[in-house]
C-alpha cells in the first residue's frame, strides 16, 4: 500500500505546519526555489479555476525544484497528475451543491486510480472572509457565518465522521480577513483529524494566530505569490513549533 504524503506530515511532533498553495496560472520557480531552505512542509497545488495554467506542466517543474511533497489540491477533475505526491479530495460541506458533494469527486475517482494518487479525503468548509471568494463564485455556494459557530463547528465533526481525514477551515483566496482564532479554537477542541487554516493569510501576525488557535497547517497562497520575502518572516513561526 502506498504511503500518504499528505496523512504523514502529521505524524511528526511538529506543533503546526507551513503550506504553500501554488495556483498554476501564477506559477512562481523563485518561491519554489526557497521551499527546501525554509520551513515549508509541503506544496499544494491546483486552483478554483485555471485560465492557461497546466496542472501537469507544473507539477513536473516543482518536482524538479523541490524535495517537498506536492499534493494537489484540485478545483476539478481535469487537474489531477501522476506527477504530484498525494490528492485532497475535497467535500464542500459548507456548501450544499451536489457537484461538490459527490458530482466531483465521482470524476475524480478514475483518474486518482489510473494515477495511483495517495488520496485524502478532505472536509472543506468555506467561511466569509470579508470578501466574495473565487471559491464561492465556481461553486455557487455561500460561505458560512463567522458568527454560526456551532453549525461551523458540527459541521467540521460531521466531516470527520463522514471518513474526512482533515478539514480546511478556508475564508478564501485574498480574502479580507483570515478564520477568527475562535473559529479555530472551537473546531480544534471537537476534532480528532489535522485542523488546516486558510485564506487571507499576507503577514506574520496573522500566520501566528492561526497557529495560536491550534490550526495543524496553515496554507498560505497570494501572499506569497506576490512577495516571496514574506517566507522570511514565516519561517521562525514554523520552525520553533517543532
Ligand atoms: C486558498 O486558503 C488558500 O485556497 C490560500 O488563500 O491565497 O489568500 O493565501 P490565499
Amino acid at each position: 500500500m502506498n504511503t500518504n504524503p499528505f496523512i504523514a506530515l502529521f505524524k511528526s511532533p511538529r506543533k503546526s505546519r507551513l503550506a504553500v498553495l501554488i495556483d498554476p496560472d501564477k506559477y512562481n520557480p523563485d518561491l519554489v526555489k526557497l521551499c527546501d531552505k525554509s520551513a515549508v512542509t509541503c506544496v499544494l497545488l491546483g486552483g478554483s479555476r485555471l485560465e492557461h495554467g497546466n496542472v501537469h506542466a507544473t507539477a513536473l517543474k516543482i518536482k524538479k525544484l523541490t524535495r517537498k511533497p506536492v499534493i494537489l489540491f484540485p478545483g476539478d477533475e481535469n487537474q489531477l497528475t501522476r506527477a504530484a505526491d498525494g490528492v485532497l479530495l475535497p467535500l464542500l460541506l459548507s456548501g450544499r451543491n451536489a457537484d461538490y458533494l459527490g458530482g466531483k469527486q465521482v470524476l475524480m475517482a478514475p483518474r486518482i486510480k489510473k494515477f495511483q494518487l495517495p488520496v485524502t479525503p478532505l472536509g472543506y468548509l468555506l467561511i466569509d472572509g470579508g470578501r466574495e471568494s473565487a471559491t464561492q463564485q465556481v461553486t455557487g455556494t455561500q460561505p458560512m457565518n463567522p458568527q454560526d459557530l456551532e453549525l461551523i463547528t458540527d459541521t467540521a465533526l460531521a466531516c470527520q465522521y463522514m471518513g474526512c481525514k482533515a478539514v480546511y477551515l478556508e475564508a478564501g483566496s485574498g480574502a479580507s480577513h483570515t478564520v477568527h482564532a475562535r473559529i479555530i479554537r472551537n473546531v480544534k477542541h471537537v476534532l480528532e483529524v489535522p485542523l488546516i487554516a486558510g485564506g487571507g493569510v499576507d503577514s506574520a501576525k496573522k500566520a501566528r494566530a492561526l497557529v495560536n488557535a491550534g490550526a495543524d497547517l496553515v496554507v498560505v497562497g497570494n501572499a506569497l505569490e506576490k512577495d516571496v520575502t514574506l517566507l522570511e518572516s514565516l519561517n521562525p513561526i514554523f520552525k520553533s513549533r517543532s
